[in-house]
């Protein structure tokens, strides 16, 4: 198993400045030499380059609509080509946004897939129910069959097609769902393991059944697209919209360790990363460091410990 990494420095799917410094400060705090000592082969494909956008006038309330297309179309073509290069892409973000191209990236090399989006918010607004303008609380309008008639084309959208259908996507850790959201979530019959059935159920029964349920129609690879909000602040704290009462760091890793496990994971976004958004430096060390251990979780790092297949004592 390898790992192909594309870094995508972007913060205009909302407003905050700072989570475009995210690919750099998690590959700051070692994530590629912590993957190379686990035996995972890295290919770092650097940060991608957006072009500048003039953004057309009146937007209709959609913040940076133009800017936020190009630079998926980006990172779709990126993500295509380092599935097609045969690893397993991480994406760091960069806002979540930025989960329309690498979705679309990812099928568009490898077909249908199942998507588990783990994050406080369901980003499931359309263009015409979201009332921040933010493309980061939109991405999974794009990007879902079912919704293809709700959504209006966009400037820099056209090459957008929907590659997921509703029943191959499971959200973990809700716990800030508008009213818009909620409704296309409940019209569509999308598997939801808010937070509260986290509470209810424990996090080892909400991912076997989230396998149980994405597996029932076959084994399809996997897209786990992980916003940092999801985990609780006081462990993540560097990200635009905190939410308190999230996943504890243990329920954070634990995610990752079981999707690891399915081998079926293709593709991992990490995203919403601010370090500017922190009091202190601590803070902006926990929640980079904590992304580092949930990608790690991702490629084969147990927390019981590992060794190489090889070893033998001397
Ligand atoms: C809100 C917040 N639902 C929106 N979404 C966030 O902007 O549509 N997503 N923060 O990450
Ligand atoms: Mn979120
Ligand atoms: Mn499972
Ligand atoms: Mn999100």
């Amino acid at each position: 198993r390898s790992a192909g990494v594309v870094g995508a420095a972007f913060c205009r799917g909302q407003s905050r400045s700072g989570v475009e410094e995210g690919p750099d400060r998690i590959r700051a705090a070692g994530l590629l030499d912590r993957l190379q000592q686990r035996g995972c082969a890295v290919k770092d494909y650097g940060n991608l380059v957006f072009d500048d956008v003039v953004e057309p006038s009146g937007g209709g309330g959609l913040r940076s609509v133009a800017a936020v297309g190009g630079a998926n179309r980006r990172l779709s073509e990126a993500m295509k080509a380092v599935k097609e290069d045969g690893h397993t892409a991480v994406m760091l973000g960069g806002d979540h946004s930025l989960a329309i191209g690498s979705i679309h990236g990812h099928a568009a090399a490898v077909g249908q897939l199942s998507v588990v989006w783990v994050d406080a918010h369901a980003d499931i607004n359309t263009p015409l129910t979201t009332y921040t303008g933010n493309f980061h609380g939109q991405p999974m309008s794009f990007l879902l069959h079912e919704l293809q008639s709700k959504v209006p084309v966009l400037p820099n959208f056209s090459w957008v097609k929907p590659c997921v259908s509703a029943k191959d996507l499971v959200y973990i850790g809700l716990r800030d769902v508008d009213p818009a959201e909620h409704y296309i979530l409940k019209m569509l019959g999308v598997k939801v393991f808010s937070i509260s059935e986290v509470d209810r159920l424990g996090i080892a029964r909400v991912m076997e059944e989230t396998c149980d349920y994405l597996t029932a129609r076959g084994k399809k690879p996997v897209h786990l697209s992980y916003d940092v909000d999801a985990i609780d602040p006081s462990v993540t704290p560097a990200t635009g919209t905190p939410v308190v009462g999230g996943l504890t760091y243990r329920e954070g890793v634990y995610i990752t360790e079981h999707l690891c496990g399915t081998g079926l994971l293709s593709a991992v976004d990490l995203v919403e990363v601010n370090p500017l958004l922190a009091k202190t430096d601590q803070d902006v060390q926990s929640t980079v460091n904590t992304a580092v251990d949930l990608l790690l979780g991702c490629f084969g790092r147990l927390r019981e410990g590992n060794h190489p297949a090889d070893y033998s004592l001397p």
